[in-house]
């Protein structure tokens, strides 16, 4: 697939284990011109180091914390004026504290289910809104998901209810810049382990019932779910959209 003229923005790298970063990779392979936003300045050195890596000279990195809705506002203007308007945006971020990733659901405090909603579910729709407005003909705006917003899975807790918010999010979106042409789809991957999902409890045992269970008897990586991130992100799917597509070595069709 070539995607050269295109330009993309990636939220999300924490590391280089990170799914967005799965996603860069697929991209600059593809020829596309990448943008990355980061959570905060600590996150610029790392970020730097792993361009290096890429084949394409990505040099726009922004800060943009999305509980904060004056820098959301000023890096997407930042980012329009920089490129002159983008191709579409990979949203790949989530939290919920540690302690509500483990026990029981109903022990979820206030605090942790608006938090965890907040940067997991409300970020793509205001990400949304300022993202448009850069958008170019076609635009296509992808997120992360996970099979625990459609099914109660252990220590998921409050992340698989901000999952099937951002499921639903999605839809609602999805009909809503449906109207300018623009597309809204989400990749529900499978388990991959990362920064963000070590935090879920017996994560290991997760990992080990897809090899057992799933179709294809293993898990997926990084670069399997960004190409699928590539290909939704492409005129290839340009008559896909509120849709959610799963990369999980077929696991969520299994009862
Ligand atoms: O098994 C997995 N790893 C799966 C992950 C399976 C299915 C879905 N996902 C989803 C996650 O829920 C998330 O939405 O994929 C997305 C990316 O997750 P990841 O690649 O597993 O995790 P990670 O490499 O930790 O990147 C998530 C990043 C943050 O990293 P840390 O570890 O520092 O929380 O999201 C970013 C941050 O870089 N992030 C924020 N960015 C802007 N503003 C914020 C924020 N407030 N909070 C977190």
């Amino acid at each position: 697939m070539n995607l050269e003229g295109r330009t993309y923005v990636i939220m999300g790298v924490a590391n280089k284990r990170s799914i967005a970063w799965g996603a860069a990779r697929a991209l600059d392979k593809m020829g596309a011109k990448l943008v990355f936003t980061i959570l905060n300045e600590r996150f610029r050195r790392e970020l730097e180091k792993l361009l290096g890596e890429l084949e394409g000279n990505h040099d726009i990195v922004v800060e943009c914390d999305v509980q904060d809705d004056a820098q959301i506002e000023s890096a997407f203007r930042e980012i329009g004026e920089k490129t002159g308007g983008i191709d579409g945006l990979l949203h790949a971020i989530a939290f919920a504290g540690k302690d509500e990733l483990q026990g029981g659901y109903s022990e979820t405090s206030r605090e942790g289910f608006k938090n965890a909603l907040d940067i997991s579910t409300y970020s793509l729709t205001v990400v949304a809104k300022h993202a448009k407005k850069i958008m170019n003909e076609g635009g296509s705006i992808v997120t992360m998901t996970y099979l625990g917003g459609e099914r109660a899975m252990p220590n998921y807790n409050v992340m698989g209810v901000a999952k099937a918010a951002l499921d639903a999010s999605v839809r609602y979106l999805a009909y809503d810049l449906g109207e300018d042409g623009f597309r809204v789809n989400a990749v529900s991957a499978g388990p991959i382990r990362t920064l963000s999902s070590s935090a879920v409890g017996e994560f290991k045992s997760i990992l080990k019932e897809i090899e057992e269970r799933a179709p294809l008897r293993r898990n997926v990586d990084q670069l399997e779910v960004g190409n699928t991130v590539a290909f939704l992100l492409s005129d290839l799917a340009s008559g896909i959209t509120g849709e959610v597509v799963h990369v999980d070595s077929g696991y969520h069709i299994m009862a």
